[in-house]
């Protein structure tokens, strides 16, 4: 299960995964951050989709197309504003990467990004969210075939530190010679191969 979960330090619109998570907001409309580098990446279809989609509520997540991105795909999860700790904030934030996750084995999508969701302008402190970003995630690959691999993409050499140290921690080392640099690497796995039609 550790060799599913890496972490690559660079810019998640460049990474060739099948699909890469957007950190959202409820209307879905774009904004700043990721968010903002993911609807500029992918051309304005990206927000015609998502309009169609109503709104996202908090915790839960959005499936699209991908447009013009490496990635096929694009799940929208709107994770909390940090507040303080005291309001629910880390179960809404796990339950964004659950939602994102029961999405993509849905569709059998084999490799999925993630960033560190509420961590930029929502506020939440990095340290604390990417053990559930973890945490969440080992504990659906462990009864999940699907995604096969996923990504914790680290914005900046101190995000990528702070999720290397937090993976090694929390799961041990990995022998397999593929973390590291991402954004600007080959493709990690080949996209396409047969899936079942995708309701965005
Ligand atoms: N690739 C990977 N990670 C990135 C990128 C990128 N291109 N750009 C930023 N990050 P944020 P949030 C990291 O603020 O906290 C938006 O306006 C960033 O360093 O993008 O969930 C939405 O519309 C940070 O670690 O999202 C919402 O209104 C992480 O992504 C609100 O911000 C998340 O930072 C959501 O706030």
């Amino acid at each position: 299960m550790r060799e599913r979960l890496k972490v690559v330090e660079g810019d998640i619109t460049r990474l060739a995964v099948e699909v890469i998570v957007n950190g959202a907001n409820n209307s879905l409309l774009g904004g700043g951050g990721v968010d903002g580098a993911i609807h500029d990446a992918a051309g304005p279809e990206l927000r015609t989709e998502c309009k169609r989609h109503g709104g996202c509520a908090t915790g839960d997540a959005k499936l699209t197309h991908g447009y013009k991105l490496r990635a096929k795909y694009v799940i929208h999860a709107v994770g909390p504003i940090w507040k303080g700790g005291g309001e629910g904030e880390a179960a809404v934030l796990a339950s964004c990467y659950q939602r994102a996750l029961e999405i993509a084995a849905a569709h059998r999508f084999k490799t999925m990004a993630f960033p560190s969701i509420s961590t930029g302008f929502y506020g939440y402190p990095l340290e604390e969210a990417c053990r559930i970003a973890i945490r969440t995630c080992a504990e659906f690959l462990k009864n999940s075939e699907w995604p096969q691999q996923v990504t914790f993409v680290g914005f900046g050499q101190h995000d990528y530190k702070v999720y290397r140290a937090a993976l090694t921690e929390m799961l041990g080392g990995t022998r397999a010679p593929m973390e590291g640099k991402g954004g600007t690497r080959p493709p990690m796995s080949g996209k396409g191969g047969t899936r079942p039609p995708v309701k965005a």
